[in-house]
C-alpha cells in the first residue's frame, strides 16, 4: 500500500479541516468530480504553469479526493479556475490518479455538463465556449435539451499527430508487441491487433491491468516523446488496446489504461483524438469522416477530424490534425467532501 504525505510547510496548513464542495458525474461511463468551491489558488499566467503549482505545492488535494478512501483507482475530475484571458469562459485543471493531465476529453465534457447545469459559468456565446487548460485554449460547442439540461459536448482538442510508427518492444507472456505512438493531448501507446494480441475482445480487463505497465514501461525506454510546444509535456503516459466493436455503427473500439491501475469506462476523448491523428496519418481515416470509437463498456465518442494541423516550428514542424469529440455526461451527486488532518488516511492511499 502507498500512502501520500505532505511537505511540512503544507502540513502546517492544513492543520484545519478543509472541506471541498464536489458535484460528481461521469462521461459515458467515467467518472468525473468537479470541485466547484475548496481548490488551491494557483501561481501562474496560464495554466500549464498553474498546473507545475498544483504538482509542486498542492499535490495532497489530489491525492486526498481522487485516492482511497474518498476515490478509487479510477476517480479523475477537476478544478475550475477564472481564465486569463478576459474573452474565455473558463479555466480548468485536471486531477487523476495519475497525476495532472495536460488535458483531459471525458473531464472536458463532464466539467461542461456540470459547470453549465449547474450555472457556474456564463458562457459569453450561448452554445459555445473557449476554455484554458493545461495543454492549450480549446473549444467547445454544447446542445441543451428543452429543461436546459446539456445533451451533447463537442470539444474541439488539441492538435494531434502520430509521433512514432511500428516501434517493437518485447512483452513478458505476450511477445514482441509493434507500437505506434500518437499525441492527443497526452502521449499514447496504440496497439492494433496483431500475432501477439488478437485484439481487445480477446482480451480481458485483467489483462489490460497486467500488461500495460509493462508496455509503457518498455516504450518510454526506447522512445522520446516531447511536445515540440511546450516541454512540460512529455512522456507515454496511457496505453490503449484497439480491437473489433459490439456495436454495428462504431468504427472501432479500445480500452485506455493510465495511472497505476486505471482503464478508461468512456472511449477517452485525449485517445480519440491520438488513433484519429494515427489513422489519418496512415491514410485511414479523412477529414470529416465520422469516427465512432466504442469503450470498455460499449458507450461511444463520435470524432471526427476537423482540419489539418502543424506542431513545433523550424526543423521540429510536425503534420497532425485539429480534432474533435463528441460525447455526453450525467450528473450523480453532491459531494461535500471534508480532509481532516487528524485522519490518518488525510492524503489517500492507493492499493497496487
Ligand atoms: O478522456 O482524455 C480522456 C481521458 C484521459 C484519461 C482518462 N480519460
Amino acid at each position: 500500500m502507498q500512502s501520500y504525505s505532505v511537505p511540512m510547510f503544507h502540513s502546517l496548513l492544513l492543520m484545519t479541516i478543509h472541506t471541498f464542495n464536489c458535484i460528481d458525474a461521469h462521461t459515458c461511463g467515467n467518472p468525473v468530480r468537479l470541485v466547484a468551491q475548496g481548490g488551491p489558488t494557483l501561481w501562474g499566467s496560464n495554466m500549464s504553469e498553474k498546473r507545475q503549482d498544483f504538482l509542486q505545492h498542492h499535490d495532497w488535494v489530489r491525492t486526498a479526493l481522487m485516492f482511497e478512501p474518498r476515490g478509487h483507482a479510477m476517480m479523475s475530475g477537476a478544478i475550475l479556475y477564472k481564465p486569463t484571458h478576459p474573452n474565455h469562459d473558463g479555466a480548468i485543471l485536471f486531477i487523476e490518479t495519475s497525476g495532472c493531465l495536460p488535458m483531459c476529453g471525458h473531464g472536458t465534457i463532464g466539467t461542461v455538463t456540470i459547470a453549465l447545469q449547474e450555472r457556474l459559468w456564463k458562457p459569453k456565446i450561448k452554445g459555445q465556449l473557449t476554455l484554458e487548460v493545461p495543454a492549450g485554449v480549446i473549444r467547445v460547442t454544447y446542445q441543451e435539451d428543452e429543461d436546459g439540461l446539456v445533451k451533447h459536448v463537442r470539444l474541439f482538442n488539441v492538435a494531434s499527430y502520430l509521433a512514432h510508427e511500428g516501434l517493437v518492444v518485447h512483452c513478458p507472456e505476450l511477445g514482441e508487441l509493434t507500437i505506434d505512438v500518437a499525441y492527443g493531448g497526452n502521449y499514447y501507446a496504440i496497439i492494433e491487433p496483431q500475432k501477439n494480441f488478437a485484439g481487445l475482445e480477446h482480451f480481458s480487463a485483467a489483462q489490460v491491468l497486467k500488461f500495460s505497465p509493462l508496455v509503457r514501461e518498455a516504450i518510454n525506454k526506447i522512445a522520446t516523446c516531447i511536445h515540440p510546444d511546450d516541454t512540460r509535456v512529455n512522456g507515454i503516459s496511457h496505453v490503449m488496446w484497439t480491437g473489433t466493436p459490439t456495436k454495428p455503427d462504431s468504427s472501432a473500439s479500445n480500452a485506455v489504461f493510465y495511472g497505476s491501475g486505471a482503464i478508461d469506462r468512456s472511449p477517452c476523448g485525449t485517445g480519440t483524438s491520438a488513433r484519429m491523428a494515427q489513422l489519418y496519418a496512415k491514410g485511414l481515416l479523412k477529414q470529416g469522416e465520422a469516427f465512432i470509437h466504442e469503450s470498455i463498456i460499449g458507450s461511444q465518442f463520435i470524432g471526427q477530424v476537423e482540419s489539418t494541423a502543424t506542431i513545433g516550428s523550424g526543423r521540429n514542424t510536425i503534420t497532425g490534425i485539429m480534432p474533435s469529440i463528441q460525447g455526453w455526461a450525467q450528473i450523480t451527486g453532491y459531494n461535500t467532501i471534508i480532509v481532516n488532518p487528524k485522519d490518518p488516511y488525510a492524503h489517500g492511499f492507493e492499493v497496487n
